[in-house]
């Protein structure tokens, strides 16, 4: 018997009874995370709390914030709240300083990332009669096995192909006959030109794909769904958490729902640490309240996000995350100057006009004690054939429009179509020399 393709009731629950399930829960975490994850115990003593204070997510915000330093600080077990011989697997991320941090799930928090997995592509349409082409890395980066497992759990046909070597990947898409593609959108964009250049785009079969693991604009969307053809939609997820599948768009595309049966989310400013109104902007904040073997409370995760409490066409209760725009530690210090790579690329596209490509990498070094910012854009085919002069103008356009949202100079070279080298995994947005001086 096939399942029926409609979401089960938990995701359409009205938001009163997913509250009184999510203090439950809350209520159920805290006193075991309490009694047997000693960094957190402690932190409630300090706060001078105990778990008999947390009456439901109205006391949410009386509760310790966590931080990614903890999973250094514990490494590799000490923040797990079930002993190993409980653990089923450990995934692992390295981050960009220092040691990597560890996370491990128990059988039954396996078994919640599939269903969270389930629950997306049910609500995009994929079902058993799909196959699932996943290029996200499979190892320790929770991307490919994570996605992995719920497709398996679905039913479809998967391909594990893992990262790298694009004329397999190719290869395997024209031989395999994948409907849906997982992997991240800067390499989703990389394969799609391969297969322009190659001829192959009539002979794939793909309908649609799942991006995500790293920022990406809905510019970058509409060059994907035109390069493959498909259909695009975005997936969010972090390690810590769960890993992939978190946040997942539905049908409606109109923000990526938070499965929050199994994860509460607050946007707070990350200065203050206050909790800030419905639909602001800022820190993103999690709690697990179904996770076993590594839960966290008020995990912050640095991701600059909104959150959308207003009910979703599809039906849906479950609030929705915007496209998280970068993370507050992307941000670079120029001069004085902060300067996050999204807002690079918002006056890059927003420049566009066809001229230039979403391919872009920041440069910053250092002269004479100066910081300098150098931004290199791909320009389009097109644009490569015209004369020098138009691409001086956009140069200069570029460095205008810099100039009027950072308030500080740079400069802006267009590069030659494919010059900027593409990565299998995360894309490399920023290089930053100053440390070689
Ligand atoms: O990137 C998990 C994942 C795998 C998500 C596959 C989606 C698909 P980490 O390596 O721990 O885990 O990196 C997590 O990546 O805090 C965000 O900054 C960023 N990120 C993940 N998904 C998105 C997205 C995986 N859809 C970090 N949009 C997160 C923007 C994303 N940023």
């Amino acid at each position: 018997m096939t399942e029926p393709m409609r979401h089960v009731d938990i995701e359409t629950m009205p938001r009163e009874k997913l509250e009184a399930l999510q203090s439950e829960r809350l209520k159920w975490q805290v006193k075991r995370m309490y009694e047997n994850v000693e960094c957190f115990r402690n932190r409630m003593d300090e706060a001078g709390l105990s778990p008999k204070d947390i009456h439901g997510v109205e006391d949410l915000h009386k509760l310790p914030f966590s931080y990614k330093s903890d999973l250094r600080d514990y490494y590799p077990y000490g923040l797990f709240a079930v002993p190993l011989t409980d653990i089923n697997r450990i995934h692992a991320s390295s981050g960009t300083t220092g040691k990597r941090i560890v996370v491990g799930y128990t059988k039954k928090d396996l078994d919640n990332w599939a269903d969270c997995l389930v629950r997306m592509l049910k609500a995009i349409g994929i079902d058993k009669s799909d196959v699932i082409h996943i290029a996200y890395g499979y190892g320790l980066f929770t991307g490919g096995l994570g996605v992995h497992c719920g497709a398996e759990k679905l039913g479809a046909t998967v391909i594990p192909i893992s990262t790298g070597n694009t004329s397999l990947q190719i290869q395997t898409l024209v031989d395999l006959k994948a409907t849906v593609l997982c992997c991240t959108p800067s390499y989703a964009l990389y394969l799609g030109e391969e297969i322009e250049r190659q001829g192959l785009k009539d002979q794939i079969c793909l309908k649609m794909g799942i991006f995500g693991a790293e920022p990406w604009t809905e510019e970058m969307r509409k060059q994907i769904e035109a390069k493959l053809g498909i259909k695009a939609y975005d997936i969010y997820g972090l390690s810590e958490i769960m890993g992939p599948g978190v946040g997942c768009e539905c049908e409606a595309q109109a923000g990526m729902h938070v499965w929050e049966d199994h994860f509460i989310p607050e946007i707070i400013d990350p200065e203050t640490c206050e909790v800030l109104p419905k639909g602001s902007v800022g820190e993103l904040v999690f709690t697990t309240i179904t996770k076993e073997g590594f839960p966290l409370i008020r995990y912050r995760t640095r991701d600059i996000c909104q959150l959308n409490y207003e009910k979703c066409e599809c039906g849906r209760t479950h609030v929705r995350m915007r496209k998280p725009q970068g993370r507050y530690d992307d941000m670079i210090i120029i001069r004085g100057v902060n300067v996050f790579p999204s807002q690079v690329e918002e006056v890059l596209l927003k420049v566009s006009e066809g001229n230039i490509t979403p391919n872009y990498q920041i440069v910053v070094g250092r002269e004479n004690n100066i910081d300098t910012l150098e931004v290199n854009v791909e320009m389009s085919e097109e644009l490569f054939a015209d004369d020098v002069k138009s691409i001086e103008r956009i140069e200069r356009t570029i460095t205008e429009n810099l100039r009027s949202m950072l308030g500080i100079g740079a400069k802006v070279n267009l590069v030659n179509p494919k010059s900027i080298t593409r990565s299998e995994g995360k894309a490399v947005r920023v290089i930053d020399n100053r440390h070689l001086v």
